[in-house]
């Protein structure tokens, strides 16, 4: 008898503690779905290949994420630059030259207020509405993020409208290009 009823307390204090514990935490498991829709693309090497690494498409409203998982000491830092379609250096040529006045990377220089490759003060060039939505070109500012230390990461909402197609690029490395589709909100 006294040895089942002790048995019954020992079961008793944990089930009470778990109690307490859901009742605490459920409140902040919805919290932390909601904000949990986040699109993140990875900087890194795939073999020789270096890029943007990632989904296709992105939520209107929901955060896009951008990590560097490459060493600034070994290929230099990166920009994930917003640009239109028509600025993307397209040919070889057009990738070497990238960084001569009147060509997208230079003009990326210029949305830092930078006149040639050194680092910006402030590594956010934001353009139109907060958030991802501006797409630049060599004279008009668009959004973007300097990414100089490995690790780092960098995220913000997408507020391009849904069916926009967002085209990006780094402007240190002219090859590295890539584009997301902007789908409709997510509804709850
Ligand atoms: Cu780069």
């Amino acid at each position: 008898m006294k040895v089942k009823r002790s048995r019954v307390a020992v079961v008793g204090a944990p089930l009470v503690a778990v109690m307490a514990l859901l009742a605490f935490l459920v409140p902040n498991v919805s919290a932390a779905e909601s904000s949990e829709s986040v699109t993140t693309l990875e900087i890194k090497m795939e073999g020789k290949k270096m890029g943007f690494f990632g989904p296709k498409t992105v939520h209107e409203g929901e955060e896009l994420r951008i990590v560097n998982d490459t060493s600034p000491s070994m290929v230099g830092p990166h920009t994930f630059s917003l640009v239109t379609k028509s600025s993307l250096p397209k040919t070889a040529k057009l990738r070497k030259e990238c960084f001569t006045p009147g060509r997208i990377c230079m003009g990326i220089a210029g949305w830092y207020g930078l006149k040639g490759e050194e680092s910006p003060k402030n590594p956010l060039v934001k353009a139109g509405k907060e958030g991802w939505d501006t797409m630049g070109t060599t004279k008009k500012k668009g959004d973007s993020y300097f990414f100089g230390k490995k690790g780092e990461s960098f995220e913000q909402v997408v507020s391009a409208k849904a069916g926009t197609t967002l085209y990006f690029m780094c402007a240190v490395h002219a090859w590295m290009q890539g584009q997301i589709k902007v789908l409709p909100p997510v509804t709850q």
